[in-house]
């Protein structure tokens, strides 16, 4: 002992910084102070593999086994992608995470007329069980455990790895994995939904109750933060509302007729990790305990009901297109607070993620990142090493008080599925995020290499490139000879009783396994589906305010304003643009603060819809008479989609309307873009005060360079 109190050390750090206030204001509105002590921690953790597990759900966690390096992957056809799990399990890698592409996502076979751009782009191209088994070939699925990221067209993907399974000689008894079922997030944020709310309810009912009884080793669910984290939500929102999910799909599985602790034992979590160090680590640690919480609330008794096991991946959005090698040490920052969070399983980001997906060579070093902990770094041999540390502890008790806190606003509303019909979930989020990036463009926020110490030169990167085309065509042909091959009667026959439980009941996921041992088609399980339940659309609504707020008595965003302004004098009205969403791509954070920034801007902003076709959105330019479009592309559909539009706007007389492109563009596709008629390309770390300078520019705006007057920069 020192002899020293809290307030000695006070006194001495006042005079260190002359009483400067270090207290560092986090996005959860946490305070959080320079020093913690043991007056910060209730020192009533309890120990690990007991309850309530907040310390570790295993007592000798990974001492006893290391968590699963799994990672996230599928790009082009089953052929390729069979071949980068294999060439990675070789090296290294433990559990397989199947990543599809967005037909698939949202139930569109690869010849559906609305997913030229989508096919085999942001992850593997699955439209029959003949597919998923090449997906699988030489990978024996009764000792391989395998995620399938899958939500919209859930039934069918489950169905035929269940039937590609069998093809295999492998029981549904034995398959070991996760299915994602996470259907409320994604009307919150990820948007790869396809029915309205209410079936796709009973549809992760269904899910529960087919794998709890047939199933007894596959998680039927993997409860997703991870989504809202890269939305831009704080790690209260990502608590708060995931564990209020699980609340809400328990609740309807057991209204559904099921026993709790039937089924919640293989209830799982996936949650995002980002750069606040301390606070991701916390984040894990609070999670179990509001878990357990949770759980033993709604009457859960086996031990096993209450306890959290989760996924991790380190968070996309805080990976940049600049100075693409220090993502490298982000990921390996965000992976150890994963594992010293206690995380069952891990996806390491690629370092080029912020424009491509992965190549064999940024794999292999996100992978390594995980051997390395794993192998070299002593971090497995004890368990929750960082437990009892006055400040973790004291995060993790805080973040638990204010999770509980917006849990309970969910509870008042009715559970989840109705507080995210209110809108409130997004919005708060949306918030939320707009508030971060205006931190990032004002510079508040470092992020190293883009906002400061940014290189005059960026060294090139070799990215992967699908070609999309190639990847249709072949599996345009697959589908025909599945088709010609199967029996027709039979399988119209089995796709009929599926539409019919739609309405009358039974499981759907048992209809279509029937239907996919007839070889129906992913098009046509979910299009029988879709004619009971019929397609879900909604309108983005951005929130406002946040971004002049955040920006009050900044000159360069007055000058954005006044230039606004300017424009509006001379038009008669406001600059009119319009942010556009083409193809499947349903990542919609950066579209939303676009929109939400220039709106607060002054500009007219409209916000079309998820998933248009380029003549949807050329009509909707046109309609709404705009002077721009922003087209936000973040799904590598970007050289078929935006193309087609400038077509469509010159062959409709309209060449004057201009287009830029925003999103995850690999600088090699910029010339390609600039060919077609792009007017302006914003990759990712794009300031969103230069993009509406540059806006106004384009629409003849004699605009300086922000900061500068005109006669200055004359
Ligand atoms: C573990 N085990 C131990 C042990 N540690 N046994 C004894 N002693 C120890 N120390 C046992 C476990 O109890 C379990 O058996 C078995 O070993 C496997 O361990 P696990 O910890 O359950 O790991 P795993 O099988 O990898 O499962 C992890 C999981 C699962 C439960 C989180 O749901 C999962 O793998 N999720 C991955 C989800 C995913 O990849 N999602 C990608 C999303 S990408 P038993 O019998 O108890 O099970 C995305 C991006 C996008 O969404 O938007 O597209
Ligand atoms: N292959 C590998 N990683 C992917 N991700 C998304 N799709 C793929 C894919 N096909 C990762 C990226 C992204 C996150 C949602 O998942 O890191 O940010």
């Amino acid at each position: 002992m020192t002899g020293k109190s809290r307030t000695d050390w006070q006194a001495l750090a006042d005079k260190e910084v002359k009483g400067r206030d270090l207290a560092w204001h986090t996005p959860e509105g946490f305070a959080i102070q320079p020093l913690y002590t043991a007056e910060d921690a209730s020192g009533d953790e309890g120990l690990p593999g007991f309850a309530p597990f907040t310390r570790g759900v295993k007592a000798s966690m990974y001492a006893g086994r290391p968590w699963t390096i799994r990672q996230y992957a599928g790009f082009s056809t089953a052929e390729e992608s069979n071949a980068f799990y294999r060439r990675n399990l070789a090296m290294g890698q433990k559990g397989l995470s199947v990543a599809f592409d967005l037909a698939t996502h949202r139930g569109y076979d690869s010849d559906h007329p609305r997913v030229v751009g989508d096919v085999g782009k942001a992850g593997v191209a699955i439209d029959t069980v003949r597919d998923m088994e090449i997906l699988f070939e030489g990978i024996p699925l009764d000792q391989m455990s395998v995620s399938m990221t899958m939500n919209g067209a859930v039934i069918p993907v489950l169905a035929f790895f269940i039937v590609a399974a069998e093809r295999q000689g492998v029981s549904q008894d034995k398959l070991d994995g996760t299915i994602q079922n996470d259907i409320l997030k994604e009307f919150m944020v990820r948007n790869t939904y396809i029915y309205p709310p209410e079936p796709s309810m009973r549809i992760v009912s269904d899910i529960i109750a087919y794998t709890s009884a047939n199933m007894p080793k596959f998680n039927s669910i993997s409860i997703s933060g991870y989504h809202m984290h890269e939305a831009g939500a704080t790690a209260v929102q990502e608590l708060a509302f995931t564990i209020a999910d699980g609340k809400e799909y328990v609740r309807r599985a057991v209204a559904s007729g099921l026993d709790i602790d039937a089924f919640a034992g293989r209830l799982s979590f996936f949650f995002g990790i980002g750069m606040n160090f301390f606070m991701e680590i916390a984040k894990l640690r609070a999670a179990r305990t509001l878990w357990w919480r949770t759980m033993d609330g709604l009457g859960a008794k086996s031990e096993r009901s209450k306890m959290l096991r989760t996924h991790c991946q380190t968070s996309g959005v805080s990976l940049q297109e600049q100075d693409p090698y220090n993502n490298v040490i982000r990921t390996t920052v965000e992976a150890m607070a994963a594992v010293l969070g206690g995380t069952q399983s891990l996806h390491t980001n690629a370092l080029d993620e912020a424009i491509a997906l992965p190549t064999d060579f940024s794999a292999r070093i996100a992978r390594n990142t995980q051997l390395v902990l794993q192998e070299e770094s002593g971090i497995t041999q004890v368990v929750d090493p960082l437990g009892g540390s006055y400040y973790i502890e004291a995060l993790t008790a805080k973040l638990v008080e204010e999770a509980e806190k917006l849990i309970a606003e969910a509870d008042a509303a009715g559970g989840m599925t109705a507080y995210v019909a209110t809108g409130r979930p997004k919005a708060a989020i949306e918030e939320a995020a707009a508030a971060k990036q205006a931190g990032i463009d004002k510079g508040d926020t470092v992020i190293v290499g883009v906002n400061k110490y940014r290189k005059a030169q960026e060294d090139h990167l070799e990215t992967l490139e699908v070609d999309n085309h190639v990847v249709r065509e072949g599996q345009i042909a697959r589908l025909k000879a599945v088709r010609t091959g199967r029996d027709e009667a039979a399988c119209q026959a089995a796709l009929e009783a599926l539409t019919a439980g739609c309405s009358a009941g039974g499981n759907l996921l048992a209809l279509a396994v029937e239907a996919a041992r007839h070889d129906a088609t992913l098009g046509e399980i979910s299009a029988a589906m879709e004619q009971a339940f019929g397609r879900y659309g909604t309108s983005p609504a951005p929130v406002t305010g946040i971004y002049s707020a955040a920006y009050e008595g900044d000159s360069r965003y007055a000058q954005v304003v006044e230039g606004v302004q300017a424009v509006a004098r001379r038009l008669g009205r406001a600059p009119r643009v319009m942010v556009a969403k083409m193809g499947q791509d349903g990542h919609d954070r950066g579209a939303n603060v676009i929109a939400s920034a220039f709106a607060d801007m002054g500009f007219d902003v409209t916000s079309g819809p998820l998933f248009q076709t380029p003549a949807e959105t050329r009509d909707m330019a046109l309609e709404r008479d705009v002077d721009a479009i922003g087209a936000s592309s973040l799904a590598a559909g970007h050289k078929t989609l935006i193309p087609e539009l400038i077509q469509l706007l010159r062959e409709a007389g309209r060449a004057d309307i201009k287009v830029v492109a925003g999103g995850v563009i690999p600088p090699q596709d910029y010339d390609f873009l600039r060919e077609a008629g792009v007017q302006g390309i914003y990759g990712p770390g794009s300031n969103v005060v230069e993009c509406a300078a540059d806006m106004l520019r384009l629409l003849g705006h004699n605009m300086p360079p922000l900061g500068e007057t005109l006669e200055a920069a004359e």
